[in-house]
């Protein structure tokens, strides 16, 4: 019999409408205040501004034949102008695809293949790695964001709403976002997630995480990942707080930053946190203005986040979900943060049921289990690959989290451990699969396998058990050289052969007990 866990909170109203309309509601009105600031250089978009340029760049996007069911990558760091090309895209009807900046040539015109991008958005210190992959598969135009073009896109669009073009009525049962995801296992695979589903995700945020506009943040984490695009670029927009961008993390732009924009709100990944605890320099800065935190997408040791809130002042609260649901299910609500343990990751979200079923038997079970959840900010399903849809997505639209949780009496979560194959790197995830099938194409490679192990400032990092004759650091530099840095290996085992079941599947259990 299946056990149902639902929500503790009162259901929230999921307004039917485009994700872009949704999140601009209100930014016509809020006029001249910030809605997002240039940490490195100080430009600021108003959000009088953003929703103009939206308009704008929407319109030049149309007039240039992008429109309903066309996908537009986006290769950036944080800076204003990615909020500017993420709803301009939307606003013509378009779905964005988010991508690392930091990936390779061969990552990228990947990604680019298998969602069709027609056209790019990229930082200039993404766009020589587009540019090649565009040339060696995938002929796109690439706009550089920095860049003049990206102003005449405004400015053309501007002129062809002056004299009378329109924007389509976008709805909100299109795919607004495809993010690559490798889900339960497997090779990266294209998340669809509706506008429904996003804009379901912000309103079930609503009661919860309560942003208004006396609020900065600080936007380090990425935008190209769900939690950036959720959490802290759109959720933030709706509030009408300001964020700050930063290009990338590093400690002590992040420590100037909140000094510097008082930054009320910290959106945090669990490397920050480890920072915050341990390094020296925390104590140089004034971060009197952090009134609260949030932490999510890898496991968060209870007495690092112990010291880093001594250290800063703010209590942190655990948000849990993946790239599939948009990504929240469980949250600590504000109120909450510091009251629960900072071990647990909350309750329920609004409208989200779960149940925990038992991995070896198939059972539910009352208290622990691989999680299945259920509500409207789950995905639609994975781009042309119905098999991995229906092994993720199961009957009655349970989707699948490969995490097993564990839930009290009261109703409070808690993350006990990964069921599925995916190592998270710094929060980032590293699919096995994708490492084992680039170690197969090395010429002195015969079998490999990859397995997530401890790592001091990563969480985790990716081992490779592997068969063959390179040496190590051959191996590790090779493997360095096609592959995003996060996704690097750190460390080699040389092995005879590589334990698999009778049906050839990596026996993974066997090597991480080895
Ligand atoms: N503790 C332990 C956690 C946790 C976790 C995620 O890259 P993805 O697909 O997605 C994310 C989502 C991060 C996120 C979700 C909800 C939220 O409120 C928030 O902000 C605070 C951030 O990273 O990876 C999904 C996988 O990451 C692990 C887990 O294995 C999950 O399936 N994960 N959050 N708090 N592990």
């Amino acid at each position: 019999m299946a056990r149902i866990h639902r929500s503790p909170y009162p259901p929230v109203d999921v307004p039917d409408v485009s994700l872009g309309e949704y999140v601009l509601a209100g930014a016509d009105a809020r006029g001249r205040h910030p809605a997002l600031i240039d940490g490195a250089t100080g430009e600021e978009i108003s959000f009088g501004d953003l929703v103009d340029q939206v308009r704008s760049l929407a319109a030049g996007l149309l007039a240039s034949g992008i429109g309903r069911g066309d996908v537009v990558a986006l290769v950036s760091h944080n800076q204003p102008r990615y909020a500017v090309a993420f709803h301009a895209v939307l606003a013509a009807g378009a779905t964005v695809t988010p991508m690392s900046p930091l990936a390779t040539e061969e990552e990228m015109a990947r990604q680019l293949r298998a969602s069709g991008a027609v056209l790019a958005f990229a930082s200039a210190a993404a766009a020589p790695t587009l540019h090649g992959a565009a040339r060696s598969s995938v002929p796109l135009d690439v706009v550089v964001l920095e860049e003049a073009a990206f102003d005449e896109s405004v400015a053309d669009g501007e002129r062809a709403l002056a004299t009378g073009a329109r924007l389509p009525r976008v709805g909100n049962d299109g795919v607004a976002l495809l993010p690559y995801s490798s889900g339960t296992g497997g090779t990266p695979k294209g998340v669809m997630l509706t506008h429904r589903n996003l804009v379901a995700a912000l309103a079930q945020h609503a009661p919860l995480y309560r942003l208004t506009n006396d609020d900065v943040c600080a936007a380090v984490l990425p935008y190209y990942h769900i939690y950036g695009t959720t959490m802290i670029l759109n959720y933030a927009l709706r509030a009408g707080a300001t964020q700050v961008t930063l290009p990338r993390f590093d400690l002590s732009g992040y420590l100037g930053l909140v000094e510097r924009h008082r930054v009320s709100r910290g959106h945090f990944a669990p490397p920050l946190v480890l920072a915050l605890a341990n390094a020296p320099e925390v104590d140089a800065h004034d971060l009197s203005s952090l009134r609260l935190a949030m932490c999510g997408a890898a496991p968060l040791d209870v007495a690092v986040a112990a010291r880093a809130t001594a250290r800063t002042g703010a209590p942190i609260g655990q948000g849990y979900g993946m790239t599939e649901a948009s990504p929240g299910l469980t949250f600590v609500a504000d109120e909450e943060v510091g009251v629960l343990s900072s071990g647990c990751v909350g309750r329920l979200v609004p409208n989200t049921e779960a149940r925990l079923v038992d991995p070896a038997t198939g059972e539910d079970s009352e208290s622990e289990g691989e999680m299945w959840a259920r509500g409207p900010q789950v995905m639609a399903g994975y781009l042309g690959n119905p098999t991995a849809t229906a092994e993720t997505l199961v009957e009655d639209g349970w989707l699948r989290t490969g995490d097993i949780l564990r839930v009290d009496a009261d109703g409070v979560w808690w993350v006990v451990d990964r069921l599925k194959e995916l190592i998270k790197y710094k929060g980032y995830q590293v699919a096995p699969a994708e490492l084992e099938a680039l170690l197969l194409t090395h010429p002195d490679v015969e079998d490999a396998a990859v397995i997530g192990v401890p790592h001091a400032e990563g969480g985790e990092a990716p081992k490779a058990f592997v068969v063959g004759t390179p040496t190590e650091a051959e191996l590790l530099s090779w493997v360095a050289e096609r592959v995003a840095p996060y996704k690097r290996i750190r460390a080699v085992e040389f092995v005879d052969t590589i334990p698999k079941s009778p049906a050839g599947k990596i026996l993974r259990r066997v090597l991480r007990n080895s």
